[in-house]
């Protein structure tokens, strides 16, 4: 029998791994704060694909035309499947998916910010395509080179999916632009209420982010959230200038000598608000989520029983 390495010399395999910027995979040693960090951003990511399909999955019934209602229902199922997939990832640490849905339910785990504003007119759907896919993207590019292996690779799949999600909410907005007043005004209110929202989508600043520089040592995040903020306020403004519409920001402005957009501040206290359980859907967002958990049950009921058949079958 072959005596198992000492701690010391599995923890060096795992830094010599990171620092040669290759993959950590599920049979690897890792330490326990990775594998917890990890369980905890993949979880709260699944449950953000989850809960985010409930914005846009309210339009669903009042698209209006069934092209539009094509493209939203594609989309919707497309971030059931990245939940699936991040649920499948969290797996491979060890985490259960169970319970990783009770935790959500109970509010034990987070999910993002920006999924507890309302959608409130046709327009937003076109805005979260835009801005909040926009984001997303920003922030998961770089997730494709994460170190975690099963995470990276999920990330390619998603970022794929995400980036015609962007584009359909772009076409969707370019075409209420090139509408009546009214259309032109509600794609307007749409961008003012969700602006600040997506900006926060990247987390607190540098300053006030506890989980960063442990999590850019592991490279499991590539980058820090104010260089990805600044990433899509660089990227998404010349796209706002090309629709035709402004962003709600009297800071704004283009900073030559940085070669960036300066821009103002979050409301942070909002933002500490939203993630505490108290913005403006935390309750619906959830309560709809735990409906159609016990609405699923005798599913889950049949699946299981059907899994034991088949085992004894065997
Ligand atoms: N909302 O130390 P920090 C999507 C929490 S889905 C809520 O900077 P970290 C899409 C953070 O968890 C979008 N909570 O944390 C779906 C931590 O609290 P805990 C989701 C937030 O992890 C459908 C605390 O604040 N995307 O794209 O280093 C349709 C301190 O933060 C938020 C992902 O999940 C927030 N916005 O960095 C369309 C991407 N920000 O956990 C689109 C993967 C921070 O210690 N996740 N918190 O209690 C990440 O990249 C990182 O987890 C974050 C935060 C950048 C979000």
């Amino acid at each position: 029998m072959t005596t198992p390495p000492a701690t010391g010399e599995l923890s060096a395999a795992f830094d010599a791994t990171i620092a040669a910027d290759q993959r950590i995979e599920p049979r690897d040693w890792m330490p326990d704060g990775y594998r917890r960090t990890l369980v905890r951003q993949i979880a709260q990511h699944a449950h953000s694909e989850i809960i985010g399909m409930q914005p846009e999955g309210n339009w669903l019934t009042r698209a209006p035309s069934l092209r539009r209602k094509a493209i939203l229902l594609a989309k919707v199922q497309d971030e059931a499947g990245h939940g699936l997939y991040l649920y499948s990832a969290a797996e491979t640490l060890g985490a259960d998916r169970a319970d990783l849905t009770a935790k959500l339910i109970d509010g034990a785990q987070k999910y993002s910010s920006i999924f507890n504003y309302p959608s409130l007119t046709f327009a937003d759907v076109g805005v979260i395509g835009w801005l909040v896919d926009g984001a997303a993207i920003c922030n998961q590019v770089p997730l494709c080179r994460s170190s975690f292996g099963p995470y990276a690779r999920a990330m390619i799949r998603v970022c794929k999916e995400e980036s015609f999600h962007q584009r359909q909410g772009y076409e969707l907005l370019m075409t209420m632009m090139g509408g009546t007043v009214e259309q032109r005004d509600m794609v307007q209110d749409a961008v003012d209420r969700w602006w600040w929202p997506a900006l926060m989508m990247f987390g607190p600043p540098d300053d006030a982010s506890p989980n960063t520089e442990q999590s850019m040592r592991w490279r499991i995040k590539r980058h820090t959230n104010d260089e990805l903020r600044q990433r899509f306020v660089d990227m998404s403004i010349p796209q706002a200038q090309a629709l035709g519409v402004t962003v709600p920001d009297p800071e704004l402005a283009w900073n030559d000598e940085r070669g960036h957009y300066d821009f103002g501040t979050p409301d942070w206290h909002e933002f500490a608000t939203v993630i505490a359980g108290n913005g403006p859907c935390n309750t619906e967002r959830i309560a709809v989520r735990r409906a159609a958990h016990e609405d699923g049950a005798w599913v889950r009921e049949a699946a299981a029983a059907f899994a034991r058949r088949e085992g004894a079958s065997r």
